[in-house]
């Protein structure tokens, strides 16, 4: 181990709406957490939900000082807490994936010679070429996105390449707009980071490479080189190479803490900064994913992380390098229509009532003899299709069901949609799968028993609040470790495990055939794009 409980390891997070950071003991239990909140604590940006979003409603971005001063304010709060920097054996981070941050020419000497005696955000006020860093919620890249495709030869050829086909909020198609846009901003760049490499570049006092992981969310990337593919640079912008610098493994130490945090908060001299990355990478840390797991948010929106090992880039999802394992890939995969279909069918189907909606689910079979439903309320992202879509065991096409076995049909085609189009990204369930279940509605045992059911696979909760932070702190501490041979499931073996929630139900395994097979209609299964 790393250090006893007397060591300590940093995991912070650059996210949309606050900076957090999570301390971890080598005993790798909690000590310490602390957050800014961007629209709060930091009203001279005039942020909403941390970000700008700009008269054309689509150009979405967030003062690049603001994550600056935030590092101030929060490094202030701890060490007026009482935390002793001086434990600190490692740190690292993750940022909001895809968003920018442009440093302008000379900004590398400044950062290579910050003053102790002063602020963080007093000394960088005039090291960006952008004020405003374009953010993940951006989506005004469209014609970029479209050029994007055709310069490499389509949407498949792109995600071959890069793990996704191109997205407005990839940072590829963000660049090639300011490259556009702002010609003299662009020429007075001297280097994009990523918002991961910019947090990390703030520790190092220099800047810092990009992460295999994090740079697989830019439609710039080679996953399987993990190089910069020429091609796509060339269709973004000139000269791409040498503003982005390398790109390094999730997992390299990439030095140490500049004398800025020596002198000015008691680091040691030694502590070591490991490199930042995505918060999903994060995320997929902190839930301590292994090879074969899945991970099923359901929330809002529901979200899918995989553990892949050979995967199968497509037009749907994202491939990600592993931020744990080199050797390995992530995908993930939004599924936009989460809790509010439920909450509506809850509604018309079970009076309003998660207990009768419970009850529904636990009186009819897996399977549903047949019936299947989609419904999408608004239009998806996986499939991109709108409308509800119900089938007969026949297949044909049918108009309502009634109200029980439409509130299984719903959870049925929800989460068989998950387990498709995870297939289809080349995820194989194994016998060891487990699926990791977090969000609201796995707090429901009867939802969660069809999850079960649907994988076939037993089914464990965990929590999941800060898992980014979590991971990182995590990712810190294996980083020290990984230079003894320790994979990173080795170094947490002691953490807090997920619980078991569900086991498959006697049978699941002779529906597995069905399940597993494509029983989803062709035209729910139809891609986006299939240029
Ligand atoms: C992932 C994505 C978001 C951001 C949120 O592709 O855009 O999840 O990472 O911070």
């Amino acid at each position: 181990m790393a250090g006893g409980a007397d060591s300590c390891f940093l995991g912070f997070d650059f996210s949309t709406q606050q900076l957090k950071v999570i301390a971890v003991d080598g005993n790798l239990e909690v000590i310490v957490q602390s957050s800014v909140q961007f629209d709060s604590e930091l009203p001279e940006f005039r942020t909403r939900g941390g970000v700008h979003i700009h008269d054309d409603k689509l150009t979405v971005t967030s003062p690049a000082l603001m994550f600056v001063k935030a590092l101030d304010v929060l490094l202030e709060k701890m060490r007026n807490a009482g935390f002793d920097f001086s434990r600190v054996k490692a740190i690292s981070g993750s940022g909001q994936q895809h968003g920018s941050v442009f440093w302008r020419k000379g900004a590398r000497q400044t950062l290579n010679h910050l003053d102790p005696q002063k602020h963080l955000h007093l000394q960088l006020q005039e090291c960006f070429a952008l004020q405003d860093c374009p953010v993940w919620m951006d989506s005004s890249t469209s014609d970029q996105c479209q050029f994007l495709e055709a310069a490499v030869g389509g949407a498949q050829r792109l995600a071959d390449i890069t793990g996704s086909r191109a997205y407005e909020r990839f940072t590829g198609s963000q660049i090639a707009k300011i490259y556009r846009s702002k010609p003299e901003e662009f020429s007075e760049t001297e280097r994009i980071s990523l918002i991961s490499s910019f947090a990390s570049s703030l520790f190092l006092g220099d800047y810092a490479p990009i992460d295999f992981s994090d740079g697989s969310g830019m439609n710039l990337m080679d996953i399987f080189e993990r190089r910069w593919s020429q091609v796509c640079l060339d269709a973004a912008a000139p000269q791409l190479a040498e503003r982005l610098g390398d790109l390094t493994p999730s997992a390299a130490v990439l030095g140490c803490v500049s004398l800025y945090y020596t002198e000015r908060f008691g680091f040691a001299p030694s502590c070591k900064v490991v490199a930042f990355t995505g918060d999903n990478p994060g995320s997929l840390a902190g839930m301590r994913l292994q090879e074969g797991d899945l991970a099923v948010s359901l929330g809002t929106s529901d979200t899918v992380f995989l553990w892949i090992r050979d995967p199968r880039p497509s037009t749907e999802g994202h491939i990600f390098c592993n931020p744990v394992d080199c050797g390995a890939y992530m995908a993930l995969i939004c599924f936009k229509n989460g809790s509010f279909p439920r909450e509506r069918i809850r509604d018309e189907c079970a009076g309003g009532s998660w207990e009768r909606f419970s009850a529904a689910l636990r009186s009819t079979p897996m399977g549903n003899h047949g019936n299947l439903g989609m419904y999408f309320d608004v239009m998806e992202i996986t499939p991109p299709a709108a409308g509800v879509h119900r089938f007969n065991a026949e297949g044909q096409r049918v108009s309502w069901f009634e109200q029980d076995v439409e509130i299984r049909a719903l959870l049925e085609g929800q989460f068989l949609a998950k387990r498709v189009h995870a297939e289809k990204l080349g995820y194989k369930i194994l016998a060891g799968t487990r699926v990791l279940a977090t969000g609201g509605a796995s707090s429901n045992k009867d939802i969660l028993q069809v999850l079960s059911d649907v994988f076939n696979a037993p089914v464990y909760t965990i929590d999941v609040t800060d898992s980014a932070c979590l991971g990182c702190a995590y990712r810190a501490l294996h980083a020290l470790e990984a230079e003894t041979g320790a994979s990173f499931t080795e170094t947490l073996r002691n953490a807090p495990e997920p619980q078991l929630a569900v086991r498959p139900t006697p049978g699941a395994q002779e529906h597995d055939a069905g399940y597993g097979g494509n029983k989803l209609p062709d035209e729910l299964l139809k891609d986006r794009r299939q240029t």
